[in-house]
């Protein structure tokens, strides 16, 4: 098992695309388990690859109270969304600190792999909604910051490089 390294906004790799996994194989489950350590370590409620510096779509959630609910998304698309949508607080590993609201849509349908490579669809509503949106944003190189006013994103852009500094 190995901790893996997060990347802070606004790091220009976080902008990057993810590429498809081709073959669910041990190299990928490898990943998933190194991932899945990070984000509870972190501690954080889910994980893209994108923010660990690898642009392949994988994604960990565990939004459970005990860390003893694993989700695993390789390869995500939304199906369906819901017209209704919904405004949440986010925060994200890549921006530590910063907390604000996003709109979304309300509930999603997914359609992924799981760790074996197998297909399956999933139904989300409240947390794990915004949590699965959220990753996948990062999979195309999206944080949550880049909703908010440019006002705002050139406040936390400042505040992250200032943190930067101090910890260097
Ligand atoms: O740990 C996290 N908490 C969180 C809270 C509200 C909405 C989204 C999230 S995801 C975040 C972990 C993270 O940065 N994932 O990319
Ligand atoms: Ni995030």
């Amino acid at each position: 098992m190995a901790l893996l390294s997060i990347l802070h906004y606004p790091d220009p790799r976080l902008k990057k695309v993810a590429k498809p996994v081709s073959v669910v194989d041990e190299r990928v489950r490898t990943l998933v388990r190194d991932m899945a350590e990070t984000m509870y370590d972190a501690p954080g409620v889910g994980l893209a690859a994108t923010q660990v510096d690898v642009h392949e779509q994988i994604i960990v959630i565990d939004i459970s109270e005990a860390h003893d609910d694993l989700r695993v998304f390789i390869n995500p698309e939304i199906i369906e969304a819901s017209a209704e949508l919904k405004e949440a607080e986010e925060g994200c590993l890549s921006v530590p600190g910063i907390y604000d609201s996003v709109e979304r849509p309300d509930r999603i349908r997914v359609k992924a792999l799981n760790k074996f490579g197998e297909p399956f669809e999933l139904e989300a509503d409240g947390l794990l909604a915004v949590c699965i949106q959220h990753e996948m944003d990062h999979l195309r190189g999206r944080v949550f910051v880049d909703y908010l006013s440019q006002l705002k994103q050139s406040r936390i852009k400042g505040k992250m490089r200032k943190l930067e500094r101090e910890s260097a």
